[in-house]
């Protein structure tokens, strides 16, 4: 059971979300996305336009995903991967380097992000 972790806030859930976890589904067997809460959101700057609860219950329809889990803060990944047993961490490549240090305890992965969609780009498309 090779079991695969991967975080994000997955808001106004788009395709480029959905190639990301299919993708890193495809990797293994069992699929864990941590799923920023709003309070992370908003260390990290975001405000989220659904809220953890819908982000959540929407990421748990996907077919790819099979458990979604909260992240609270940055500094939690090394004590996920241990507690999930997680064999590889994946990210799209916008974050490439960024989780290396966590390649002494899992194989990490940075896959091509989707071009041509984004959280930012819907919320800007809209409001032509
Ligand atoms: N993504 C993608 N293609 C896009 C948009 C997003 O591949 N067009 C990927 C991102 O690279 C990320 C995942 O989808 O791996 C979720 O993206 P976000 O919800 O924007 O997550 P982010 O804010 O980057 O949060 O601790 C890490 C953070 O929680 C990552």
């Amino acid at each position: 059971m090779k079991r695969i972790i991967t975080y994000g806030t997955y808001d106004l859930l788009h395709w480029g979300h959905i190639r990301l976890l299919k993708r890193a589904k495809e990797l293994g067997d069992y699929l864990i996305v941590v799923l920023s809460t709003d309070e992370f959101n908003a260390i990290k700057g975001k405000k989220s336009y659904h809220n953890y609860q819908e982000r959540k219950m929407m990421l748990e329809a996907i077919r790819y995903v099979d458990l979604v889990v909260p992240e609270y803060r940055w500094e939690q990944k090394k004590e996920d991967i241990i507690k999930y047993q997680a064999d590889v961490f994946v990210m799209g490549d916008d974050w490439a380097g960024r989780f290396d240090e966590l390649s002494e305890i899992v194989e990490v992965r940075y896959l091509p992000r989707t071009e041509g969609i984004s959280t930012t780009k819907i919320k800007n498309d809209l409001e032509k």
